[in-house]
């Protein structure tokens, strides 16, 4: 019998020679709900009274068993053992208590089991039909080509060789770019691959989201996982760690890689080394990647891929603009929900997406930097294995916003060390002693956005002085983001 599915997305599981790209059978067997349907037989009326509740609660109550239980409920009939086997659960027990020392073994679970792939059990549970079981699965082994590619024209991010400082500040510094010649010339570039890395800093441990591995733990979890959502080295420390020198060639005449002229100004760093945290090291596997964000503290960011392209969809922020499909921002924007992992969100909001106005598509290769303006909205995929170096910065043209940022959201700011208190204040006072023309300016230009908003806003209370009647009234329905616009003052 054909597989059948209940939900669009999800593609029907065919032979190659069908003509669809081919998603391979689920280890288990196990297949999308719609399948029940024309089913003879169904594991899942083994479960007795637990029939009565949707896979995803029973996912849910797994939550709370420790792996013994988890072994014991798994061997009571064949869909529990499929629900058993869901990696989400051993990934959460493993990180929850993550051993000193072990050995990635393809899966959580047999990693926490510490369980040879000869040692797991083949169970056939191809009459157990279930989205939740399913989902992760099919997600884990989406084609990411349709996604990245055919990228609209209009969609498309410029791509320059390099770009001066002033031509940065004059024309770009709002707009996402590639640069394809500066990171040609830095010796990470030319040295680093996944191998080398491996060889020469194995034993090192390195942040991947919430552990510490060694990197070769890291090494051999990138070249054998079936994870939806593959775990992603980011760690903030490699420049110590690894001993690099940062710094441009004529003055670091060692430098491992040196920020490309356009963004070397970079007003954080009047903190020195009370700034927020602001490099980070990103390796990981095919499909790895960050999900809609903006970066911290309004900095823009640069992002140069050392190996393995990336994808990047982004979109403008601000008052009038909706966040992208499929992000939900809390009223004052200080809580993001982005529920869906990355290849969820390319199945369901994708197409969406691409048609939404402000959007911007490009392929960061292998050699290039990419430049991320403050306050943008970016998700970004790894096509294939990668390593990349990101650093967050102010450049001239968003010190007014980083200003902002730090004195208006302060709830919101992020990443300085604990001992690092009022950031704000700090950083008006480095900003006094290095630029105070720039500071004056910067804080003028404030001034005068408070001010303007304050107008804006009693203009749509009280109706402008000489407003008839009739626009007063109608004021409210056009004084905010109807007109697509995303200048707050005018
Ligand atoms: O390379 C990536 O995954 C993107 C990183 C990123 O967005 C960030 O560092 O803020
Ligand atoms: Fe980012």
């Amino acid at each position: 019998m054909p597989d059948i599915t209940t939900l669009p997305n999800y593609p029907l599981a065919q032979d190659e020679d069908q003509g669809v790209e081919a998603i391979p059978s689920h280890p288990l067997g196990v297949k999308p709900s719609g399948n029940a349907l024309l089913a003879t037989s169904n594991l899942r009326s083994a479960i007795g009274t637990w029939q009565l509740l949707p896979d995803e609660l029973i996912l849910l109550i797994f939550e709370y068993l420790n792996g013994r239980d988890l072994l014991g409920i798994g061997r009571t009939c064949k869909a529990f053992y499929a629900f058993t086997r869901a990696e989400d659960l051993w990934k959460t027990l493993f990180v929850s208590s993550p051993p000193d020392s072990f050995t990635w073994r393809g899966t959580w679970r047999s990693t926490y089991l510490n369980l040879p792939a000869t040692k797991v059990p083949q169970v056939d549970c191809s009459n157990l039909y279930s989205d939740a079981l399913y989902r992760p699965f099919n997600c884990a082994h989406i084609k990411l080509e349709p996604y990245v590619s055919n990228i609209p024209k209009r969609n498309q991010i410029p791509r320059l060789p390099d770009l001066s400082p002033e031509e940065f500040h004059e024309k770009w510094a709002d707009r996402p770019f590639i640069l394809s010649d500066p990171v040609k010339e830095w010796p990470v570039y030319k040295n680093w691959t996944v191998g080398t890395l491996l060889s020469k800093y194995g034993p090192e441990k390195f942040r991947a989201e919430a552990v510490d591995w060694a990197l070769r733990t890291y090494g051999d979890y990138m070249a054998d996982n079936a994870d939806e959502s593959p775990l992603y080295l980011f760690d903030r420390n490699f420049v110590s760690k690894m001993g690099l020198a940062v710094g441009s060639p004529t003055e670091t005449p060692d430098a491992a890689y040196w920020p490309p002229a356009c963004f070397a100004e970079d007003f954080f760093s009047v903190l020195s080394d009370n700034r927020p945290d602001h490099q980070w090291l990103i390796v990981g596997p095919e499909r790895s990647g960050s999900k809609f964000h903006k970066d911290p503290n309004a900095t823009s960011a640069w992002n140069a891929v050392l190996r393995g392209p990336k994808y990047w969809i982004m979109f403008p922020s601000g008052e009038t603009r909706d966040p992208p499909p499929g992000v939900f921002v809390s009223d004052d924007q200080s809580e993001v929900t982005s529920p869906l992992s990355i290849a969820e969100w390319l199945l369901t909001f994708h197409a969406e997406a691409r048609r939404t106005a402000g959007c911007m598509e490009g392929i960061c290769e292998e050699g290039e930097i990419l430049h991320v303006p403050s306050g943008w909205w970016h998700l970004v995929v790894n096509i294939e294995p990668s390593i990349a170096i990101t650093q967050n910065f102010i450049p001239r043209a968003h010190l007014t916003a980083a200003l902002d940022f730090l004195s208006n959201k302060a709830d919101q700011v992020s990443g300085f060390k604990k001992n690092v208190n009022d950031p704000y204040q700090r950083f008006v006072d480095g900003m006094q002693s290095a630029h105070p023309e720039l500071l004056k300016e910067a804080q003028e230009e404030l001034q005068k956005k408070a001010e303007g908003k304050k107008r804006k806003w009693d203009d749509i209370v009280h109706g402008k002085p000489g407003d008839s009647e009739e626009q007063e009234t109608g004021g409210f329905s056009f004084g905010f983001g109807d007109d697509g616009s995303d200048v707050e003052v005018p």
